[in-house]
């Protein structure tokens, strides 16, 4: 008990003094299924949270190919440049990708994976969407311990995954392409309410015309539609993350959506909202998995499910029965 003490002690110390080692560590019990390792790593970030919160939190979103890597290495190696410390983190649900695959990315990020400013670090791997958003928002949690004040969180371009990073963030990025006519169709419904800012990547060489004509479709198309925060008309811009161009005018516009939307109050609003869905989304899935193995409803739960599958007994009535046998 005394050594398992002095080891928390260790982390939480290692953490605040900004070692990557410890950070890494407190990563990996964070990330643990090992219901002991849970126990341990929501003590830690409970006590670790008055220090955190102070960073500026951004998440990127993009359909493969369109850059979000090079992106995130050429904004992240501009803000070290700043002085700036910067966590990358990821949200990928999807076990097609698990683990290895932005770390295979670090040869996209390698200017950034050597930079000792910055610490890169993959989705934790696959599990529920749920779980997978709680486990990164503990560890963006730790990093913001840790001195990071920047924190980049990547997304595949999936609904319901982009809702999640959206949540967590205060600054949510739709990465696009230069395209031909029918930019439109990456604009869904969904993202642009999401969407703090478009911005079209790859505007270099022959793409510059292109890419130009891209962002004056999406910005007619943002006239139309009600942006997410009143405060905020999200911006659309070009930038090429290979040439670096543009790419310090994409975050003067993050600062400036944080200059004001801290001034009136709605920064301050969006976490306070983001913490308690937080909350009421972990607890769905605490119930979800209990009620999954309540013996009470394991024999049942299979019968009921057949007759729901079958349309011989409706959803509803079906859960009254599951919410009696609960003795709820
Ligand atoms: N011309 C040009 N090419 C770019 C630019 N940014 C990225 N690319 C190229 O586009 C390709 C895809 O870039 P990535 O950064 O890997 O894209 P990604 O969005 O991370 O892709 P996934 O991880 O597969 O989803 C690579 O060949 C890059 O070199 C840019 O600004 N201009
Ligand atoms: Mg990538």
């Amino acid at each position: 008990m005394k050594a398992r003490r002095a080891d928390f002690a260790r982390l939480e110390h290692g953490i605040r003094a900004g070692e990557r080692a410890v950070l890494a560590r407190a990563i990996t019990l964070i990330e643990s299924k090992r219901v002991d390792h849970q126990t341990t790593a929501r003590a830690l970030v409970q006590d670790l949270l008055p220090s955190t919160g102070h960073a500026v939190r951004v998440g990127i979103t993009g359909a493969p190919g369109v850059g979000k890597s090079t992106t995130i290495d050429a904004l992240g190696t501009y803000l070290t440049g700043q002085g700036r410390k910067v966590a990358v983190l990821a949200v990928d649900p999807s076990s097609a990708r698990t683990g290895g695959s932005i770390l295979a990315d670090k040869t996209r990020m390698a200017r950034l994976a050597a930079d000792e400013n910055a610490f890169i670090r993959p989705s934790p791997s696959a599990g529920t969407l749920g779980g997978v958003a709680a486990k990164t928002r503990e560890t963006m949690l730790a990093c913001e311990a840790a001195g990071f004040d920047v924190i980049l969180v990547e997304t595949v371009g999936i609904g319901q995954s982009e809702t999640a990073v959206a949540d967590m963030t205060d600054f949510f990025l739709a990465l696009m392409l230069p395209g031909a006519g029918d930019e439109l169709q990456g604009l869904k419904k969904g993202l642009v309410e999401l969407a703090d800012m478009i911005a079209v990547n790859k505007a270099d060489g022959d793409n510059l015309p292109r890419a130009k004509a891209a962002a004056a479709e999406y910005r007619a198309a943002l006239h139309i539609l009600t942006p997410r925060s009143p405060d905020w008309s999200p911006p659309v811009v070009t930038y090429s993350a290979l040439t670096g161009d543009g790419i310090a005018g994409l975050w003067a516009q993050v600062i400036a959506h944080r200059e004001k939307l801290t001034a009136t109050g709605a920064l301050a609003a969006r976490r306070r909202e983001q913490q308690v869905k937080w909350m009421w989304a972990m607890l769905d899935e605490v119930w979800r998995a209990r009620i999954a193995a309540e013996p009470k409803l394991k024999a049942k739960l299979p019968q009921i499910e057949a007759a729901v599958a079958a349309g011989a007994l409706t959803p509803a009535r079906a859960v009254d029965e599951l919410v009696a046998a609960l003795g709820l």
